[in-house]
């Protein structure tokens, strides 16, 4: 039997480099925005490294071999943006899309299907390369694109899930689901609510 001993420090170095840089360079982003733009569609950007028992966790779930982990498990590195508007979650993958400093190699669009859960959210992983000592390293991050209803929703169905050890009973689970569309209904209401704003602001300025 052969013992893999890992050491954490040292994997996880470039993955912490990864999620500061892209902080910096996504909160540049935002802002660009608030200088140039009336409306920003970034509220606030996060980012963490997973922990390594969280790492161990999904690998075993997973049955990933450890020596698999940086290829098969893609959010070790994990920013999220958060927006005020469904649509700008589209504007700002838009944006990641134009990007020179990155490859998207996976989209998920969890908005238009959302999961089993009610989650909601639009994923990109990517590929960034970081500079070490030993040369360029391809880091996958996943980057987490939502809205602030969808954040709100997802921050406490993980700490329930986290509460109860991912066995959330069946009728929280299901409340949980209604909860999830009462938000997404909240989001589609305040886009209308604002476009329907806007277009009253383009005929009074016209008349
Ligand atoms: P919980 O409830 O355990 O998640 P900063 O000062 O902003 O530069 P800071 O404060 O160290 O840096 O971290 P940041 O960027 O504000 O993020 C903090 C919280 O957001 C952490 O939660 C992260 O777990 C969570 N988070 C941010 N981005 C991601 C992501 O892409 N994926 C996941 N899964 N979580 C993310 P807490 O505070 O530890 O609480
Ligand atoms: P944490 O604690 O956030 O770090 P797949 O193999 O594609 O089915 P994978 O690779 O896990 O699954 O990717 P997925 O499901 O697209 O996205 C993973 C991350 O999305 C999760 O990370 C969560 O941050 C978030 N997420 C996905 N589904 C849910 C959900 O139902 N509720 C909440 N609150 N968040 C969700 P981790 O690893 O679960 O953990």
């Amino acid at each position: 039997m052969s013992i893999m001993i890992m050491d954490w420090e040292v994997i996880l170095t470039p993955y912490k480099q990864v999620v500061e840089e892209l902080k910096v360079k996504l909160r540049g982003m935002r802002t660009q925005f608030e200088y140039e733009s009336q409306h920003s569609p970034i509220e606030f950007i996060t980012g963490r490294v997973k922990p390594v028992a969280s790492i161990l966790e999904k690998a075993k779930d997973r049955q990933i071999p450890l020596e698999r982990i940086e290829q098969d498990i893609q959010d070790i590195a994990g920013l999220r943006i958060v927006c005020p508007f469904v649509e700008d979650i589209y504007t700002i993958v838009d944006l990641i899309r134009t990007r020179k400093d990155l490859k998207i190699i996976d989209e998920k669009d969890y908005i238009k299907k959302n999961k089993d859960s009610g989650y909601r959210s639009y994923h990109v992983i990517i590929e960034y390369p970081v500079e070490t000592i030993h040369g360029i390293k391809m880091i996958i991050t996943e980057i987490q694109i939502r809205t602030l209803a969808m954040n709100f929703w997802a921050t406490n169905e993980h700490s329930l899930n986290y509460k109860y050890e991912g066995r959330i009973p069946v009728d929280i689970k299901a409340r949980l689901r209604s909860a999830a569309e009462a938000a997404f209904k909240l989001d589609e209401e305040m886009s209308k609510i604002r476009s329907e704003v806007h277009e009253a602001q383009r005929i009074f300025h016209r008349l």
